[in-house]
Parts: C-alpha cells; sequence; structure tokens
C-alpha cells in the first residue's frame, strides 16, 4: 500500500480490492480520477489515466519525492517505476524495458516523455559536459522525430502515427552515453494529411524563411493549392524553430537542405491535378519544381507519366492511364515521406549512438529501453493497418503474461517459496493465427499477392475461408451466414483477446505489396544528391534486373514484431497502461463504459488474478519492520531477535496472520490483501496511540 495515501482516494493499489470484479475495478478506477489521482498501480504495473489537464506532480519537487525511494512508499506515479527501472538496472547490472501501451489518445507518449524526463533529471550528479551533451541530443531527437511521425487525428491532436522503441545506454555510473531508436510502421493513412511537418513546412515557409529559400523551394502561398496540406493541421510555426534547433544536433547544411527539398517536393507533387484528363499540367514550371529533386526534367515528366515494362527482352513504355497516374504520384509522395522519416531515425541513430565507450575498461553498458507503441484499435472500419496494430498487441499480450508470470516466479525459486500454478487465457493460439508459416493469416496475404494475374482482395479472403474454415478464432460472413454484420466477400473477423474486430479486405493486396512503380525508384536513385539518392539504393537495378520480389509490408512488420519480442523479453519489463477516459478530451469525464472497455482489452483485471493469485504484496523484512514494527511489543521500538526476519516472523504470529504469509529469504510474502489492511489499520491506530502520547508528553501532562 501507498504510503500517505487514504482510502478517500480509494485503493491505491488494485490488488487490494477486497474483490476481484469488473464493477470493483471500474469503480475505484472512478473515485481515483474524479480525485486527480491519475495513477494507480496492479502490483509493479502502473495504470494512468489521461488528465486532460495540466497537473503539478512532475516538477523538480515531485521528483526529488521519488528518487532512489522503493515503489510502495511514495503514492503511484510514473516516476516510481522510471526509479524502479532505473535501480534494477544501476543495482543489477540489469537491462530493463518500460513497455507503454492503451489507445489512440491515452497518454503513450506524454507517459514516454515525463519517464524520459525523469531519468534525465536523476543521473549526471556530477554535471559533466559529455553526459549532459548525450542528454540533450537524446531529448531533442524526440523532437524532431515528432514533427516528423505525429499528426493531428480526430482522436489525438498530436498522434504518433509510428511505433517507438527507444533504447537509452548508461555506463557504469548509470550516466547516459548514447541511444538506438526503432521505429515500427508508420501508418499513413490517418496521418497523411496532417503530419506536422507538412502543416509547419508551409506556414514556416511563409512566414519568415528568407525569400531566396521560399523561391528556391518555389512554394506557393495559398495552402489549398496544395491538396495533401489538411487545412487545420496542428502546424504551429513555433514547431519549426524547434526543429530547427533540433537539427543541429548533428544535422548538416546540405541534409536539413535536402529534407526541405523533399517536403516542397511533396507538397508540389499534390499540386498535379489529373482531374481533368490526361496529363495536362505536367507543365514546364512544375517540371522546374520537381527539379528539386536534382534529376533530370523529362525523366520526372516520365516517370509520373509512363511506366517501363519488360516483357520478355523488350522493354517498351507504357503510358498510365489518368487513374493510374494519380494512384502513381499519391504513391511517390506517400513513398517519399516514408524514406525520409526512416532516414531521419537512421540518422539520429548514427548521431545518438555510443561512442568511445570500452566495455573492457568501463564494464558493461546497461539499456533502458522505452516502448511508446500503438494500442489495440477498433474503428467502425478496419484495414491492413489496425490487422498489423492488432497483432502488435496480441504479441505484446503474449510477452506480458509470460512475463509477469515468469517474473513471479522467478521471485518465488529466488526467495525458496513454492509455485503454484496459475491459470490464465493464453493467446498465443490468435498470435499464430496471424504469424504462422503457412497457415498464418500473412502467409495467406503474402500468398494471395505473389499470385500473376490479376489478384484482388476477395481471392485473398476466399483463400482464408478455405484455409481457416475450423479456427475458432476466424469467421467471414461465408462462414458464418447469420452474421449479417459481416459484409459478403469483403469482411473477416478475428477474436482477438481483447474482443472482436471485422476486418474489411479492402486494400490488403495493394497495402501489403511495394506497389511503387519501379520507374520513381531509379528516378531518385539517378539523383545527383547524394542524400536523396541514398535513401533510394533498390532503384540502382535496370528494368530487366528486377527480379526479386521485395519483401511485403506483411512479412517486414511481423519480422520486426519478432525482434521487438525478442528484445523486450531479453530486459526486466515495467509496464504502463493508458487508459483514455473519454472521446472529447474533457478533464472531467470519466466514460464508464469507454473505459471498462479498455480495462477489459488491457486484460487489467486478469493482471490482478494473476497478482493475487500467488501474494499480493511483498517487502523486504527490514521496510516491513519499519512500518510496522509499532503494533507489536516484540519489535517496538527495536526488537533483540536475531534476525530482522524473525522479528517479522513473530510479529505476524503475534497478529495471528502467519497461515497467509510465507517467509522467502529476504522478504515477507502476503497472500491476501485483508491481511494488509488490517495490518495498516492497526498501524493507524498505534499511529494515533503515539501521537496523542506524545502530545501529552509535550503538554506536561504526564
Ligand atoms: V497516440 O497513440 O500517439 O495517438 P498517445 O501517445 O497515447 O496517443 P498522447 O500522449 O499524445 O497520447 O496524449 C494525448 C493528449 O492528452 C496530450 O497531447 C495531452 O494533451 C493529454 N495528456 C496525456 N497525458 C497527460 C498528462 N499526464 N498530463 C496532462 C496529458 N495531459
Ligand atoms: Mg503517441
Amino acid at each position: 500500500m501507498a504510503e500517505h495515501e487514504s482510502l478517500e482516494f480509494g485503493k491505491a493499489d488494485f490488488v487490494l480490492l477486497d474483490t476481484v470484479s469488473m464493477e470493483e475495478f471500474m469503480a475505484n478506477l472512478k473515485l481515483r480520477f474524479e480525485k486527480g489521482r491519475i495513477y494507480s498501480y496492479i502490483g509493479e504495473v502502473v495504470v494512468s489515466v489521461n488528465p486532460y489537464r495540466a497537473m503539478n506532480i512532475y516538477g523538480r519537487d515531485t521528483i526529488e519525492q521519488y528518487k532512489g525511494r522503493e515503489l510502495y512508499e511514495r503514492p503511484p506515479h510514473l516516476f516510481a517505476i522510471a526509479d524502479a527501472a532505473y535501480k534494477a538496472m544501476k543495482r543489477r547490472n540489469k537491462d530493463t524495458c518500460i513497455v507503454i501501451s492503451g489507445e489512440s489518445g491515452a497518454g503513450k507518449t506524454e507517459a514516454s516523455k515525463y519517464i524520459m524526463q525523469y531519468i534525465a533529471a536523476i543521473t549526471n550528479p556530477n554535471q559533466r559536459a559529455e553526459v549532459e551533451r548525450v542528454k540533450n541530443m537524446l531529448l531533442k531527437s524526440n523532437c524532431v522525430l515528432e514533427a516528423f511521425g505525429n499528426a493531428k487525428t480526430n482522436r489525438n491532436d498530436n498522434s504518433s502515427r509510428f511505433g517507438k522503441y527507444m533504447d537509452i545506454n548508461f555506463d557504469f555510473k548509470g550516466d547516459p552515453i548514447g541511444g538506438h531508436i526503432n521505429n515500427y510502421l508508420l501508418e499513413k493513412v490517418s496521418g497523411w494529411l496532417g503530419f506536422h511537418i507538412i502543416c509547419v513546412f508551409h506556414l514556416q515557409l511563409l512566414s519568415g524563411a528568407p525569400d531566396s529559400l521560399l523561391h528556391s523551394l518555389h512554394i506557393k502561398k495559398d495552402p489549398k493549392a496544395y491538396t495533401y496540406i489538411k487545412i487545420g493541421g496542428s502546424g504551429n510555426t513555433s514547431h519549426i524553430v524547434l526543429l530547427h534547433t533540433a537539427f543541429m544536433i548533428g544535422f548538416t547544411g546540405d541534409e536539413i537542405q535536402t529534407v526541405y527539398k523533399i517536403l516542397a517536393t511533396i507538397l508540389h507533387l499534390s499540386y498535379i491535378n489529373t482531374d481533368h484528363g490526361p496529363f495536362y499540367y505536367l507543365n514546364i514550371c512544375l517540371l522546374e519544381e520537381l527539379d528539386l529533386l536534382s534529376t533530370k526534367e523529362e525523366n520526372v515528366e516520365k516517370a509520373l507519366l509512363y511506366r517501363t515494362v519488360a516483357t520478355g527482352r523488350d522493354v517498351i513504355e507504357k503510358q498510365h492511364t489518368t487513374q493510374e497516374a494519380s494512384y502513381g504520384r499519391d504513391a511517390l509522395a506517400k513513398a517519399m515521406y516514408e524514406r525520409l522519416f526512416c532516414w531521419i531515425v537512421g540518422r539520429i541513430n548514427d548521431i545518438i549512438e555510443v561512442k568511445n565507450y570500452d566495455a573492457r575498461i568501463h564494464g558493461k553498458n546497461t539499456v533502458i529501453g522505452v516502448l511508446d507503441i500503438y494500442g489495440f484499435e477498433i474503428f467502425q472500419n478496419n484495414s491492413f493497418e489496425q490487422f498489423c496494430i492488432n497483432y502488435c498487441n496480441e504479441k505484446l499480450q503474449q510477452l506480458f503474461i509470460q512475463l509477469v508470470l515468469k517474473q513471479e516466479q522467478e521471485e518465488y525459486q529466488r526467495e525458496g517459496i513454492p509455485w503454484k500454478h496459475i491459470d490464465y487465457f493464453n493467446n498465443q493460439i490468435i498470435v499464430d493465427l496471424v504469424e504462422q508459416q503457412h497457415k498464418g493469416i500473412f502467409s495467406i496475404l503474402d500468398e494471395a499477392c505473389m499470385n500473376v494475374g490479376k489478384v484482388t482482395d476477395e481471392v485473398f479472403l476466399q483463400g482464408l475461408d478455405v484455409k481457416l474454415a475450423k479456427h475458432a478464432h476466424f469467421s467471414s460472413r461465408k462462414l458464418s451466414p447469420t452474421d449479417k454484420s459481416l459484409e459478403f466477400d469483403r469482411d473477416f473477423r478475428i477474436r482477438h483477446y481483447a474482443g472482436d474486430v471485422a476486418y474489411s479486405v479492402v486494400g490488403f493486396i495493394d497495402k501489403n505489396k511495394d506497389t511503387l512503380f519501379q520507374d520513381f525508384k531509379r528516378l531518385l536513385y539517378n539523383s545527383s544528391n547524394p542524400v536523396l539518392k541514398g535513401m533510394w539504393p533498390e532503384g540502382k537495378l535496370r528494368i530487366t534486373e528486377v527480379t526479386k520480389r521485395p519483401l511485403t509490408a506483411a512479412t517486414l512488420f511481423k519480422n520486426s514484431m519478432i525482434l521487438l519480442v525478442e528484445n523486450l523479453a531479453s530486459k526486466e519489463p515495467y509496464y504502463v497502461r493508458c487508459i483514455k477516459p473519454n472521446d472529447v478530451k474533457s478533464p472531467l469525464l470519466f466514460e464508464h463504459e469507454r473505459c471498462r472497455h479498455q480495462v477489459e482489452y488491457l486484460g487489467l483485471l486478469e493482471n490482478v488474478r494473476v497478482r493475487r493469485a500467488g501474494f499480493a504484496y511483498r517487502q523486504t523484512y527490514p521496510r516491513f519492520l519499519q512500518r510496522y514494527k509499532m503494533i507489536s511489543e516484540f519489535t517496538w521500538p527495536n526488537h533483540d531477535l536475531p534476525s530482522d526476519k524473525e522479528a517479522v516472523k513473530k510479529l505476524l504470529q503475534g497478529c495471528r496472520f502467519d497461515h497467509d504469509v510465507a517467509y522467502g529469504k529476504t522478504k515477507v510474502f502476503i497472500r491476501t490483501p485483508r491481511t494488509l489492511f488490517s495490518l495498516e489499520e492497526q498501524r493507524a491506530e498505534m499511529v494515533q496511540r503515539i501521537i496523542l502520547f506524545l502530545q501529552k508528553v509535550w503538554r506536561g501532562a504526564l
């Protein structure tokens, strides 16, 4: 139980609920939210509810209160978990990670920033200049990533459209010496029109960029000229100033110029209007603008209007239809943006990677990883992106269950306490349904994409129906004709651990294949700008050489998830589970049904059960005594028993709680929360008596 918290604010740890039911869980969560207690625990897991208002709980004084303290000593907070991860790393030389999950707008990115700030604040007490430089770089790299990877969406004004995993490396003293970032699946569908940088870039250029730059990028003043700019996007010129300084962490002048040129080109691409019949508008002026790519004008024109096709030994140029041309243009813009984003991540990694650290001299460098990744998504219309995102959540849930159980088991073993098997829903079956070789949905999709001839999304769905007809977690209208909520030839449903989701197959094939015309890749590879050229290495291949298919989006995503999970599994994990209280960004509203749903799919009740099935509470002997010694004559004010362990035994026997506890090597384990309540009550009573006694002494009444 967290110190200094009274029950007026509900139970600080859900493990201490009287009974584990959804009603009790929700009542406690709501009470705490309404009392401004946005953080709670389930054992060592932090549950956070987005307050949608500025909270005065992240300042220097709060940081000081959490520094070096144990998890249960202070009210639940992100800082406590950050401190626990840091301490575990420093004391035991172990790599740790903090996994933050929850749906869009639940507060993941904010949480990850507070965690980083906390770590930055408690490290480098000696103010070493080099460490300060590294810290500054790590924080600024975040700013660059947000500008390019975040967008205004319906659900969040600052929505991260990519999954992010960041390692921070520490030296033997526990000071940061570098880092590394992995990014996952930049989701361009909802983000595309509103990426901060696209909106901001235009604004910035109009408000204060030197004329020469404006001129050299051929930017038009009216944002409406550019269909890719989301009017009312969250662009704000202060962003770009920040971005500009953030770029100073090590990007060269040429690189920054190229970034601007690519962004300008993307805007110009959206200016090409293909609505009015065949190719129309690709006038000289525009080609000049596209010359920002440092390629020949006629090549740009050709790549936009024609496709080179190899038929046997012949190579022919086929003119696009209007539809193809417009599709190709958008695909090019998106692909350029995606490459740019990945290139930026790569450059940041070059800049922040650990340098000049010799493990033979200084010992192993240890790591804290922070994962800020999209949560489970169920929309009105779910497509390939939601499918990938939800698969990612299945993987993380699998890891969560394994690790929480594994961790418990290991602790019991370490402490010499017998382990009892705990039953839980194992979602491995759903993970397999998606990722298994040959039989999984990703494999079936890849197979459909390999078919020659006209491959349609329906063909893919037919493949699913045949191969997964008997799978308990898969259905479609054909397999369950009575399920009217699914459309024939369009939808399939997965029974996820978090609930049922219907996906529409429309677009699966296209999104899975690399559909960017090869001509564009060659065009960009042949740029005389080396930075741009470097982003398109596969453009090197000549048309007749292009034989090997690039890996599909599904395979790339699957591989990156497998690596991510392997990486997390090798570290000691800490969890933050974020909940979004309402859809209107209100600090006052706790929408019961919305929250209940999130509690369900984050598996929080299951988490409480797992935690309680073993021992709800554990504490080292000295700390336990420190808190409860006043309730026993054998331990107050000090004990004369041979060890703290013996003293705790004597104390608990005296309270007749002996049956509910186990004595490990260094910790006492208490099975039921009721015992802990009782101890707390007795403690409160004794503290009160002691205070009264002391008051009397002071008043000279004794
Ligand atoms: V997404 O999946 O990237 O779309 P996140 O990352 O879960 O989403 P984010 O952290 O961006 O959500 O939080 C959304 C908004 O909620 C923020 O812009 C803040 O306005 C607000 N928020 C979140 N956490 C806090 C907090 N601890 N204190 C105050 C908060 N406001
Ligand atoms: Mg985010």
